[in-house]
């Protein structure tokens, strides 16, 4: 069995990539023994929105570096950066043969990010980005991708993609499918908990939380995250927004339930001792994640580690696009 994610250095890695993706990978790694993971940064999707040079440079050795302080083993997971095997965008116009526009122009992120780009001009490759992203996956014959909430609907359209292009030219990609976390798929920005807590789309700081965040300045965040006057601790996404996805953040982080963290608190008058013991659970699992961060980030091993993944990346991915320019018709010797 085979696993592929990716995460995207738009921005710095916040909370919600931890729960909703990272810590996922990490669960799978620690459960599927037997299964293969290819798991890498998502570079070219980044330059779908503007980006500052210097900054993604950065970014691209933050969420590699992460990855392994978030607690992907090397031994383990194929770690590399998506650019770095050039088979990712050649199937990912491939892919783009496969697709049709009508089936990009429906997804719900491009519309959304569309709007930020009128002025200036909509980026092409914001519009294919579906495309390359099934690319990412059906290359390494991927059965499951543990995704976000958001991130479903691209889930959708590969599969789609897959058995469209099978259909067409033969059997030649396994069809994938999205695993999303039972607790946590989409956390909620500590200010506005209606919506999802985004590392590029936030108005203020106190909405999101960032992995290197300082320790006392992520604790403040949590007891300044907006509630409501209630007073009482109970899990209603609908009325109770914040406190709700201040109970996912808990429960995802201490690997509980809801119901056994509703029954610790009921007895509560206020929140605040909710969010203080809130307050210090997060700041001790962010702690813990930037000690082996900062160690990673100025060795060599990072770089090794790089290597080693876009070895293993490139045998598989080049294999794997033979056999589809085969089946199209473009090699010129078999
Ligand atoms: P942006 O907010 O800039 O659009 P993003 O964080 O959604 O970016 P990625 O960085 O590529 O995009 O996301 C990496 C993974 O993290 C995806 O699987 C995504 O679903 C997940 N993720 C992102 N934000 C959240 C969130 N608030 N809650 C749960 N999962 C999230
Ligand atoms: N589109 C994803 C990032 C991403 C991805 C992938 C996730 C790019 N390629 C392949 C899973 C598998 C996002 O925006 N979060």
């Amino acid at each position: 069995m085979r696993l592929v994610s990716g995460i995207k250095p738009t921005g710095d890695l916040t909370l919600g990539n931890y729960i909703g993706a990272i810590k996922q990978f990490v669960n799978l790694q620690n459960e599927l023994k037997d299964a293969e993971f290819f798991i890498f940064v998502a570079d070219l999707h980044a330059i779908t929105t503007p980006q500052d040079k210097q900054q993604l440079k950065k970014r691209v050795r933050d969420i590699a570096a992460m990855y392994i302080a978030c607690g992907l083993d090397p031994n383990r997971v194929n770690l590399f950066i998506q650019s770095e095997v050039l088979e990712h965008p050649l199937l990912g116009y491939i892919m783009e043969s496969t697709a049709y526009i009508g089936e990009m122009e429906r997804m719900t992120q491009y519309k959304e990010k569309k709007q930020k780009q009128l002025k200036d001009g909509v980026r092409t490759s914001l519009l294919t980005y579906p495309a390359l992203m099934a690319a990412d996956i059906l290359l390494y014959d991927a059965d499951i991708v543990p995704v976000g909430d958001d991130q479903v609907q691209h889930l959708e359209l590969t599969r789609t993609l897959a058995e469209r292009f099978n259909s067409l030219y033969g059997e030649t990609f396994v069809v994938p499918k999205a695993y999303t976390p039972k607790v946590g798929a989409r956390i909620k920005s500590l200010q506005e908990p209606t919506k999802k807590m985004s590392k590029s789309e936030s108005e203020s700081e106190k909405a999101y939380i960032l992995l290197l965040d300082n320790i006392n300045q992520i604790k403040n965040k949590i007891r300044s995250a907006v509630t409501d006057n209630e007073a009482k601790i109970y899990f209603d996404e609908k009325n109770k927004p914040g406190i709700s996805n201040l109970l996912t953040i808990y429960a995802s982080l201490t690997d509980s339930s809801i119901e056994d963290i509703v029954k610790k608190y009921e007895n509560e008058t206020s929140y605040q001792k909710f969010k203080e013991d809130l307050a210090e659970i997060v700041g001790s699992t962010i702690e813990k994640i930037q000690t082996r961060y900062y160690e990673l980030i100025k060795s060599n091993e990072l770089d090794e580690i790089l290597n080693q993944g876009r070895e293993k990346a490139q045998f598989i991915a080049k294999r794997k696009m033979t056999k589809v320019l085969n089946r199209i018709g473009l090699l010129r010797q078999k």
